[in-house]
């Protein structure tokens, strides 16, 4: 079986993106790879973080991917912090990667800007709303002190994430296509630069694996951009535990446009959205999509399907979720054993990485 390597941050409450995006489909195909899914929390205090609610957000993402249908017979499930190698790794290729390489990469840009906006906000005097939690009003920063370097060195660590464990594929949303095109690039240039032995590379070059539809699934309030834990409005997403009046109300106020109808149009983002949203929710088809569409008077008519196919597709996961997260002992033991599972093969390709870099190992 070809291995799989993937994560989300537990920032937040996952969202209809990263559902739709990621996790889905890490269900979908567990029984035809091996699978490694980890709940990134070194990735999390990338972004000014309050402690307690990393804790609870960890354990909130750990128990949505089992209720999302993640099953631990068949996929390893562990948080990253619990794996000493992530970090360790990191180091080993921070040093082995040109500094170039990250300047270049659009996620950092943008997420620089947006903690420097956050910056902005707590000038103001207000609360910052960070996706961990809020956080008291602080002083202004200037716009080097607004974002740390873990934020610029986040794609390395996301390399080392997928390396240790030698992962073919890494499926996930399309906005981390760049970020895999660079672990690629990583991986390429350390077996170039360190493996004396060519047949016997240190690390697998790993291939995205993006789906055809909802590889990036958009704002409510902005159809051109996508949607996302840490954007300011939580009107712009639907959240995994958003309860049904919630989300009526968020798709009731959600943007779309004066045209006549609801159809599938590449000059109407907010269309393709929802409609997308609605294939995905209901299970159909883009024709029976599209075919349903033309029996529709418009956004009136639509809004209340796409509402009752969204709340009755989250419905059971809701429920799942509710049981699991009171069962603390059952999580953490799953946690515990996926951590074990994680460490053994991890612990290899960092001593095989350390060998080629020619560290002198203990014993
Ligand atoms: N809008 C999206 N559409 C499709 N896939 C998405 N993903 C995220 N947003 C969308 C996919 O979810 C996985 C985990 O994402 P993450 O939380 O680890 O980081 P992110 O990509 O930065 O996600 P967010 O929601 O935007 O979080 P914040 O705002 O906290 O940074 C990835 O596979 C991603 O592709």
């Amino acid at each position: 079986k070809q291995r799989v390597f993937s994560g989300v941050q537990p920032t937040g409450v996952l969202h209809l993106g990263n559902y739709l995006g990621a996790i889905r489909q890490w269900v979908r195909n567990q029984e035809e790879y091996e699978n490694f899914f980890c709940v990134v929390d070194l990735h999390a205090i990338t972004a000014p973080h309050v402690p307690k609610e990393l804790t609870k957000a960890t354990y909130r993402t750990a128990a949505l991917y089992l209720a999302s249908g993640l099953d631990p017979a068949r996929s390893t499930i562990f948080v990253q912090s619990h794996v000493s190698a992530h970090a360790e790794l990191t180091w080993l290729l921070n040093c082995a990667t040109p500094m170039n390489w990250l300047e270049r990469m659009i996620q950092f840009k943008e997420k620089k800007a947006k903690q420097a906006r956050g910056g902005a906000l707590r000038v103001a005097g207000g609360p910052f709303v960070s996706p961990v939690g809020v956080l008291p009003p602080q002083e202004e920063k200037s716009d080097g002190e607004s974002c740390g370097v873990g934020l610029f060195d986040y794609p390395v660590l996301m390399a080392s994430d997928i390396l240790l464990y030698q992962a073919q594929l890494v499926p996930v949303g399309e906005d981390q296509r760049q970020h895999l095109e660079l672990t690629r690039d990583i991986a390429r240039r350390f077996n170039d630069q360190y493996c004396q032995n060519k047949q016997r590379k240190t690390f697998v070059e790993p291939k995205a694996l993006i789906q055809t539809s909802n590889a990036r699934v958009m704002s409510l309030q902005d159809g051109k951009a996508k949607m996302s834990k840490s954007a300011e409005n939580d009107m712009s997403r639907i959240n995994l535990l958003d309860t049904p009046d919630e989300i009526a109300r968020k798709i009731k106020r959600c943007k779309t446009d004066s045209v006549k109808g609801v159809m599938y149009d590449e000059a109407r983002p907010e269309a393709n959205n929802l409609l997308g949203i609605y294939e995905a929710m209901t299970g159909m088809s883009r024709d029976e999509v599209a075919r349903e569409a033309e029996g529709w008077a418009g956004w009136g008519t639509f809004k209340p399907l796409l509402t009752e196919a969204t709340i009755a597709h989250l419905e059971p996961l809701q429920q799942r979720y509710k049981e699991i997260i009171t069962e603390q002992d059952y999580l953490t033991k799953i946690l515990n054993d996926g951590a074990e599972a994680a460490e053994k093969v991890a612990s290899r390709t960092l001593i095989d990485a350390k060998r080629a870099m020619g560290f002198t190992l203990p014993g």
